[in-house]
């Protein structure tokens, strides 16, 4: 190793994914720092940005990729796989873990028994996520990957009159190379946004409902986490696929 190399990363899966429970939100979600190594990031990474261009859509402040297809209707028209660079190592670590001893892992009760597509979102400084719920499209557990930069996804509910209270709930830390599971309530009860920021500030054990998890929280003394550009991948198992996936033309098959 040079004088300037960095000592490997190591991953750190638990034993269970109650040992990565978040006590702080309601049930259920789980947050597991070290999921993949630095290597494992730096090529995912290389894959998201070097995929062809028509793989990305630009919206006004962010870009994403969907795999293996956009939705149509709620529906994955695209059945093949996921590519190799999205399946492994994510989707094999996700299901080595158990959620309890009747439950081998998060994807145990979901209809095709793991993921079926990921959703591949880039946020440059100042770029955030409207507060949103992810509909009746997929299964209800979340699972996200943030690659390259931390950053502060908000949990909000809705008012009485229905409108979004703008005070956040929860607040909960993204560390690069983390992995964060949300499930039940927290998926049908409550929405998740990120706001557009350039640093994230007041953060500490009081404010931040994973502190106890996080890999390096001693980055984050002063309160203040400086963005760079974050990447995520959300793996959700989308309810309904199309049986004629197999079978679409070219225009499909972005
Ligand atoms: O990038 C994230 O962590 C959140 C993405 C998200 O909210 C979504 O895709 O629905």
């Amino acid at each position: 190793m040079g004088s300037n190399s960095q000592p490997p990363s190591v991953i750190n899966l638990p034993t269970s994914l109650e040992e990565s429970r978040i006590t702080a939100l309601p049930p259920a979600a789980y947050y597991i720092a070290d999921v993949i190594s630095d290597e494992e990031e730096k090529a995912i990474l290389q894959k998201v940005e070097t995929a062809p261009k028509a793989r990305w859509r630009q919206l006004t402040h962010r870009r994403l990729q969907t795999w293996p297809s956009d939705l149509v209707k709620n529906t994955l028209l695209d059945s093949r796989p996921l590519p190799d660079w999205l399946e492994q190592p994510v989707v094999s670590r996700l299901l080595s873990i158990p959620v309890s001893e009747s439950e081998p892992h998060i994807f145990t009760n979901s209809p095709h028994s793991r993921p079926n597509h990921v959703l591949i979102n880039e946020y440059p400084p100042n770029t955030g996520i409207m507060p949103h719920k992810d509909g009746g499209a997929y299964h209800p557990v979340v699972c996200t990957v943030s690659l390259g930069s931390s950053l502060c996804l908000n949990l909000y509910k809705s008012k009485d009159d229905g409108a979004i209270d703008p005070e956040p709930v929860w607040r909960i830390l993204q560390e690069p190379r983390s992995l964060l599971i949300t499930t039940a309530d927290l998926y049908t009860e409550y929405l998740h946004g990120i706001e557009p920021l350039e640093t994230d500030v007041n953060m500490s054990e009081d404010t931040i409902v994973n502190w106890n998890l996080l890999r390096s929280p001693e980055l984050y003394k002063d309160g203040l986490n400086q963005r760079e550009t974050r990447v995520s991948l959300t793996y959700r198992d989308v309810l309904k696929v199309s049986k004629l996936g197999g079978k679409l033309g070219p225009m499909f098959k972005k």
